[in-house]
């Protein structure tokens, strides 16, 4: 059965990998299934034929047969579920890791969000410096609490999760800023991931298309 995603024809991050579709791409590799790649224009974006798979007019989106899903966490989990190694085969570590992919995107997520967010709009803004601070506040309070429970662990509870593939996911979007190089425990964690084999594959593919983009 194919599988076809979206991702944006001209991603805005130049290839750095913080689009969602990215997640999404790197779950597949980690299930080791093939998918193909339907890139979209920002335009394309609102038109009704991507609405009808997206009704907020985003990427990514996931078709699989008759199966039509959209919000990259969903599209994880159910790349976890259908296709094995990325949750625990108990029940109870399995309700753990899926707690841990909904604590990446509700609790840890939106403040690293907005702060990217904010960081590329809203620099001219009179009230920039201190919407960064109070963000940046929000941000530490998460990587407190997340480094603390990480410890010296690899990954966040147990083996190697669709929780950590989010959350590494994540925290990625903190490199720029230089936030992470302050908790060396879970800028380590992001390397363990970013060093996966699956997640290099992904990687690849997705700067493959913005060089193909750029013309080189
Ligand atoms: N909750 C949804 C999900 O998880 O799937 C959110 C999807 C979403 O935000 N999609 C963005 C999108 O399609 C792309 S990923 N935006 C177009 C629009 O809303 O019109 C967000 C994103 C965009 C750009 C960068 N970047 O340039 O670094 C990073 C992440």
């Amino acid at each position: 059965m194919t599988i076809t995603i979206t991702a944006f024809e001209r991603s805005p991050d130049r290839g750095r990998g913080l689009a969602r579709d990215m997640r999404v791409r790197w779950a597949l590799e980690e299930a080791g299934q093939h998918y193909e790649v339907r890139l979209v224009s920002f335009e394309a974006l609102k038109h009704p034929a991507h609405l009808a798979l997206q009704p907020f007019g985003q990427i990514p989106t996931y078709e699989e047969g008759d199966l039509t899903l959209f919000e990259s966490g969903a599209i994880v989990l159910h790349i976890a579920e259908r296709f094995g190694g990325l949750l625990p085969g108990d029940a109870n570590g399995r309700a753990r890791a899926i707690a841990w992919m909904f604590a990446a995107l509700n609790t840890v997520e939106p403040p690293i969000f907005d702060h990217s967010l904010a960081r590329i709009l809203e620099r001219d803004e009179p009230w920039y410096e201190h919407r960064l601070q109070s963000l940046e506040k929000s941000i530490r309070k998460r990587l407190d609490n997340l480094s603390r429970h990480l410890g010296d662990a690899d990954w966040l509870d147990g083996a190697f999760s669709a929780g950590d593939l989010l959350m590494v996911s994540v925290l990625l979007r903190l490199k720029s800023a230089n936030i992470l190089n302050e908790y060396p425990s879970l800028a380590a964690y992001v390397a363990r991931g970013e060093a996966r084999p699956a997640y290099q594959r992904a990687f690849a593919a997705q700067l493959a298309v913005f060089h193909a983009a750029s013309g080189g």
